[in-house]
């Protein structure tokens, strides 16, 4: 039988991770198959987060308001991805201090004219700029959780053993690939 200190702090937890502390912005709905990956991440790791689609030309005055009000609403970390003029990360990080990572996203040019417009943001105004695509986005949710875990000891735990499992995944997938021959030892 669960002790009532452990359900009550479960269920505190839960609370914790049913509160959106992760904003995953994406300029258009055409962006969703890829930045639901960054979504996918935060899911895994159980940090609450809302996705939203915004667009810093589309929707101007929607992206100030949203960018101005993320940190008052509970928000720590904001994931944006854009394609083509991806100018999204950029302008929420100019109307926010919370940390903001963007992903470039391939809606032509292979992703590149996406990629320049996300990391190469003048000095004084940070976006943390992933790689282009899947990837990225992946990589952008796992960051937000890293930056989460500074301030939370779970959820640190939680991302040792899943550095842990992805080694061992990586190795196992090394000695199949080599047969027993495999001079490597993992
Ligand atoms: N976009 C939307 N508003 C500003 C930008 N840069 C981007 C979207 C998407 C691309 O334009 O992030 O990657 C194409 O959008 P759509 O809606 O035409 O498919």
């Amino acid at each position: 039988m669960m002790r009532l200190k452990t359900r009550v702090r479960s269920q505190e937890s839960e609370r914790r991770a049913a509160k959106p502390v992760v904003a995953v912005v994406m300029g258009s709905d055409s962006d969703l198959a890829v930045m639901a990956e960054a979504a996918r991440v935060l899911g895994e790791f159980g940090v609450g987060h809302e996705v939203l689609i915004v667009s810093a030309h589309r929707t101007p005055d929607r992206c100030r308001a949203f960018a101005r009000g993320a940190a008052g609403r509970g928000i720590r970390v904001i994931v944006a991805g854009a394609g083509k003029a991806a100018h999204l990360a950029g302008v929420i990080a100019a109307h926010t201090t919370l940390p903001v990572i963007g992903v470039p996203l391939d809606a032509g040019m292979n992703g590149l004219d996406a990629l320049l417009s996300t990391v190469q943001m003048p000095g004084g105004v940070p976006v943390a700029c992933m790689a282009v695509g899947k990837a990225g986005a992946k990589n952008a949710g796992l960051l937000a959780v890293e930056i989460l875990a500074l301030g939370d000891a779970g959820l640190a735990s939680r991302l040792a053993r899943y550095r842990g499992r992805m080694a061992r995944e990586v190795a196992a997938k090394g000695r199949a690939a080599a047969g027993s021959s495999n001079p490597v030892k993992n």
